[in-house]
């Protein structure tokens, strides 16, 4: 049984009210750093060794040390709680069940960079969530969680919640900025980094859900306790958001010391595949990571077995290179038709382009076009190569990471099941008859 830092309180019944979460330890990690400075706070985050859960895995306790402190100009905290990528699932998992863990969360993290303003920017589709943190918020507020002078510290914070309107490119947190200012969620060119000119021009942290909850086991436990969990550079625990063709979908913590075998076929975790089928292929981080076949995912180049791990999973063992991502470990099962899948994606992509550049605003719809053209039997051996040579002009020619994440899973597709799309092109009549089901993510 693994380690439950985010999740052990996850089975409380009621955990969702103030009180409920107060009688079982809620809002001590609060007090406890609210009697520390600020400084001290973000060292046991950098001891920690905690990284970015939102995709990019980039050291929080770095993040918050580069936020510049110009005089007399505001800070502000803002969570990306825009979790849009498919696959992914488990911010929501976090702020459904244990809203008040990520509030807590927030107002750490919050005093800690001398923010008094706080935004969640919440994806729209997550209707009924709002209404959740809201209530969460005020509760808080009325035990002194948050508010004015909180616990007699003079530190004053609001957290507001926005919602967004659906569009996946404003979980890129410069398009999630423009999108809070009132814009279009159009991304910025970086550097400035938001640490140095966010939100209205300020120094803003743009942290992940699941990071900011996580800083609150670490207060309880120590940052040197929290890094202890786990391998190398990948410490603590990991939500992973798991679904395709797995027995027991859902959202699991891992502590980052399993392998990805026993996360995919123990009972505690996946169960294995439905109906004794074999393992086809995974995207183990969300649908921006490339996919990775069978034999890639369970052993590294060297016949070890691949752990749950930033670095394992984004071992140069894998010719093309996936990520932990954010999480979403989508699994394949050998009756998936890859190209169709590649086109699904490829699909989401085109249409959550801002369009800001050309490779991508061109690439994604052109890329869609000629894998349907591939899947539904109308393709040619040269489209092929077509979709490669594509792809291979959008990855790193753009300014916002969309497209390389339309980019990427083009390219590991053709490189690791480039039999597939021969077949198609090779078998017309059979690829416009063929009706492969869809993993679901
Ligand atoms: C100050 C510097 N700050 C870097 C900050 C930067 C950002 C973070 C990471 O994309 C990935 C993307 C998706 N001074 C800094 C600095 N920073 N250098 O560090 O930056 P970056 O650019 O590496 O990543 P990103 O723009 O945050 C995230 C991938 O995640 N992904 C997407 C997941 C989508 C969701 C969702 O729907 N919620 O999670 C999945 O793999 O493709 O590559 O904060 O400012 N010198
Ligand atoms: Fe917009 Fe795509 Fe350019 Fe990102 S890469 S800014 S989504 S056009």
């Amino acid at each position: 049984m693994g380690r439950k830092l985010l999740l052990e309180k996850a089975g409380i019944e009621n955990i969702r009210q103030y009180d409920v979460y107060r009688q079982n330890g809620g809002y001590s990690a609060q007090e406890k750093a609210y009697k520390m400075a600020p400084a001290d706070i973000i060292e046991e985050v950098k001891k920690s060794g905690l990284r970015g859960r939102g995709g990019a895995g980039f050291p929080t306790g770095l993040k918050w040390s580069f936020l510049a402190k110009p005089e007399g100009v505001p800070r502000y905290l803002v969570c990306n709680a825009d979790e849009s990528e498919p696959g992914t699932f488990k911010d929501r998992y976090l702020m459904e069940f244990l809203p008040h863990l990520f509030i807590e969360g927030l107002a750490i993290s919050s005093y800690a960079l001398g923010a008094n303003t706080c935004y969640i920017y919440i994806r729209g589709e997550y209707a009924w969530i709002p209404d959740i943190l809201e209530q969460a918020i005020a509760e808080a507020r009325n035990a002194g969680f948050l508010g004015k002078n909180i616990l007699g510290t003079g530190f004053d914070l609001e957290i507001y919640v926005q919602r967004g309107a659906g569009a996946y490119i404003c979980g890129e947190e410069t398009a999630l900025l423009e999108s809070l200012e009132g814009k279009r969620g159009n991304p910025r060119i970086k550097p400035p980094f938001p640490a140095v000119k966010g939100l209205w021009g300020c120094p803003t942290v743009v942290n992940n859900v699941e990071t900011l909850a996580a800083v609150v086991p670490i207060i309880n436990i120590g940052g040197e306790e929290y890094a202890k969990i786990g391998i190398g550079k990948s410490t603590g625990t990991k939500l992973i958001s798991a679904c395709g063709n797995i027995n027991k979908p859902g959202v699991y913590e891992i502590d980052m010391t399993i392998s990805v075998e026993e996360f995919l076929y123990s009972d505690e975790y996946c169960g294995g595949i439905p109906n004794g089928k074999r393992l086809k292929a995974c995207i183990p981080g969300g649908s921006s990571v490339p996919i990775v076949p069978a034999n890639l995912l369970l052993k590294t180049a060297k016949g070890e077995k691949r752990m749950m791990t930033y670095e394992s999973l984004a071992d140069g063992g894998f010719q093309t290179g996936t990520m932990m991502g954010s999480g979403g470990f989508i699994v394949l099962d050998e009756d998936q038709c890859v190209v169709r899948h590649t086109l699904t994606l490829a699909r989401f992509y085109r249409h959550e382009s801002c369009g800001q550049c050309s490779p991508c605003r061109e690439g994604t719809g052109w890329m869609e076009k000629i894998l349907q053209n591939i899947e539904y039997g109308k393709g040619k051996m040269s489209d092929i190569d077509l979709l490669w040579d594509i792809q291979s002009k959008i990855e790193g020619n753009t300014i916002c990471p969309l497209g390389d994440a339309a980019a990427w899973p083009v390219a590991a597709a053709i490189r690791h099941f480039r039999d597939e799309f021969e077949w198609h092109v090779l078998n017309p009549e059979e690829s416009q008859k063929r009706n492969f089901g869809l993993a679901h993510y």
